[in-house]
């Protein structure tokens, strides 16, 4: 086996692909592999684990592969995952499509099968072009066809996936490289640790000054903070920013955090309103699609005028006209701000450079979103203090909340439909890349992966709070959870369905799900505890109970079947015929 030869063990003075394959990643700081192991790449994994790396073990390369994405977002370091040639590469580029999709920084290294059959479709085993199958779902794809391009080609790989707009790379890797045979010396010579994987990109002068002077001049600004904001870990620049210029300020799902979500500028509590008549917008790392209504009337105003922070430069005017793009990245993007704000809060300054506009403080904008607020605070009040028998939404996410008020080192992973939506309104944040959820695809599946990836690269607990049928996508990396110990709790809304239960009797219709399932059984097969919990104390307690042991454990949280509303917020996305309806 090559997975127990190390490399002054090989004969003469010669390595191979497994080695160099292993160097590479090593020496780039690769120190976690995710992934399922099978022909090719069971001895790469045996090896790398003998020289150090750490493996992850899945049941499934979609989760495994989800995992990865995740610690690429949580660390600016791309992920790793390893999958099998054709249906493992194939479950794992669900993975891979979802990571460039959300931008996260993610390779996938599948093996691959003999390319001369492959090639005239002779029929190998698990035969499939994965370099054509990949490239239209990934930043890059690559194939490394010898030995001696293996160093240059994690090299490509690494800066793919992590410079510029970050993104999920493929790297193909064929069985007949890892087995190739290669002088050591020349081995070493080809190996490349990359310099600078993600150089900062610092915005022109001239951007930052005609976004600054449009965020002077507005009377009713707001900062709309996405993702990418939260990726940068420019917490602090971007938090005195805001607390600086007084703006108020909307996060998008993921970047809840940043800034804690019970921060006096916070609009989130009045979101149509601001966003509605707000007259100058800063997007900072997020952008305008579906989740933002592309920036259209009717929830946007015609008249607002945008600025846009971001990486990419084809990201602007893809959805509005934007009056002032700062390309760049966020973190050298708020230095430049924040130079210029020093100057504008200077009267001397501006005395000698009068083309400074002053950043004055709209006192009276808000103050009508602070009332706008309290007011629909107190609305959501009656609604989220009811403790309804059985639990619905959000009585089931006040009792979690509450269980997590003590402990603002968890991560919270958060999947579902309702369980999404309310989820994402109940449970504050107060730390910023602490809640990873379903992201810009809305997808389903991601719950587990994320959650042993988090756990994995931070060591910190996880609460993974799932609604039924979401926690079925990636339900049998519970037992993953057990076997590496993982300090995750998941919490299922069971309502008996996707979206909400069929009526007691009924046929199963296609959104019903078994009635009455016991999954806390499942984790019990596999030593970890698990718990019924029907009412709000007893959620609250369990959910305690499991954070404090530090131990796997899975609650299954019986919500009222009739709770939750089809396909959640999101319900006008379901095409409707436009035959009119006889009645
Ligand atoms: P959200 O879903 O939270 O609104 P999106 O995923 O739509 O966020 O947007 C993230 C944006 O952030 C992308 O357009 C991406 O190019 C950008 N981005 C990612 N990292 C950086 C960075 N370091 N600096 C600037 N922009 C970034
Ligand atoms: C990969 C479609 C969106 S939400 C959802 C599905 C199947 C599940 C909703 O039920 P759940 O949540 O999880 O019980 P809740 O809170 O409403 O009770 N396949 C993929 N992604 C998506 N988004 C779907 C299907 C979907």
């Amino acid at each position: 086996m090559v997975g127990d030869m190390s490399a002054e063990e090989m004969p003469g003075d010669m390595t191979d692909g497994f080695h160099l394959v292993v160097e590479a990643l090593k020496l780039n700081g690769v120190d976690t592999i995710y992934g399922v192991a099978g022909i090719p790449i069971t001895d790469l994994l045996r090896l790398a684990q003998a020289e150090g790396i750490r493996y992850f073990g899945f049941r499934h390369e979609q989760s495994a592969g989800n995992a990865a994405a995740i610690a690429g977002y949580l660390t600016q370091k791309p992920g790793v995952c390893m999958t099998v040639s054709a249906p493992g590469f194939l479950n794992g580029m669900v993975a891979l499509a979802n990571a460039t999709t959300n931008c996260f920084p993610m390779i996938l290294i599948s093996g691959s099968s003999d390319r001369a059959i492959v090639d005239l479709e002779q029929g190998d085993y698990e035969e499939m072009d994965q370099l054509a199958a990949a490239r239209p779902y990934a930043k890059a794809a690559y194939r490394i066809n010898r030995p001696q391009d293996i160093g240059i080609g994690i090299a490509r790989a690494i800066r793919a996936a992590s410079s510029g707009r970050p993104g999920g790379v493929y790297l193909d890797l064929t069985a007949e490289v890892l087995g190739s045979a290669l002088d050591v010396e020349a081995a070493k010579k080809s190996l490349v640790k990359v310099v600078d994987p993600a150089p900062p990109q610092p915005p022109a002068l001239e951007a930052v000054r005609r976004a600054f002077d449009l965020l002077a001049n507005a009377q009713r600004p707001l900062v709309i903070l996405g993702k990418g904001a939260a990726y940068a870990q420019a917490d602090k620049q971007i938090r005195e920013f805001i607390e600086k210029t007084g703006m108020p300020f909307l996060p998008m799902s993921m970047a809840k955090g940043i800034l804690p979500d019970d921060h006096p500028q916070s609009a989130a509590a009045a979101r149509s309103y601001a966003i509605g008549n707000a007259d100058v917008v800063m997007l900072v790392g997020a952008r305008l699609n579906w989740l933002l209504s592309h920036g259209r009337p009717p929830l946007w105003s015609e008249g607002t005028r945008f600025i846009q922070v971001d990486i990419s430069p084809t990201e602007i005017d893809s959805n509005r006209a934007i009056a002032a793009p700062v390309v760049g990245d966020i973190r050298s993007v708020f230095f430049a701000l924040h130079a210029t704000l020093a100057m504008s809060l200077s009267p001397k300054v501006r005395e000698t450079l009068p083309q400074v506009p002053e950043m004055k403080r709209q006192a009276a904008w808000m103050d009508e979103i602070g009332k706008r607020k309290q007011r629909n605070i107190e609305r959501m009040a009656a609604r989220l203090n009811a403790d309804p028998s059985p639990m619905n939404f959000s009585s089931a996410l006040r009792a979690v909340r509450n269980a997590l008020a003590t402990q603002p080192d968890v991560y919270v992973v958060n999947e579902g439909a309702n369980t999404l939506d309310f989820g994402r309104n109940i449970i504050d944040m107060d730390q910023p890349r602490h809640r990873l959820d379903s992201g810009t695809w809305g997808v389903m599946g991601i719950g587990m992966g994320y959650a042993i990836g988090a756990a994995a690269v931070t060591g910190k607990p996880v609460v993974a709070i799932e609604g039924d049928s979401a926690f079925g996508f990636s339900g049998m990396e519970i037992e993953t959870i057990c076997r590496y110990e993982l300090p995750v709790v998941t919490v299922i809304f069971n309502n008996n369905g996707v979206y909400r239960g069929d009526a007691p009797g009924s046929a199963y219709s296609p959104t019903g799900l078994l009635r009455d399932a016991r999954y806390e059984k499942i984790i019990e097969a596999f030593g970890g505890a698990g718990y019924h919990a029907t009412d709000t104390p007893g959620l609250t307690k369990a959910l305690s109970e499991a954070l404090a042991s530090g131990k796997p454990a899975l609650i299954n949280a019986v919500i009222d079947p009739t709770a939750g509303t089809e396909s959640g917020h999101i319900q006008s996305l379901n095409p409707r015929s436009a035959v009119a309806q006889k009645k």
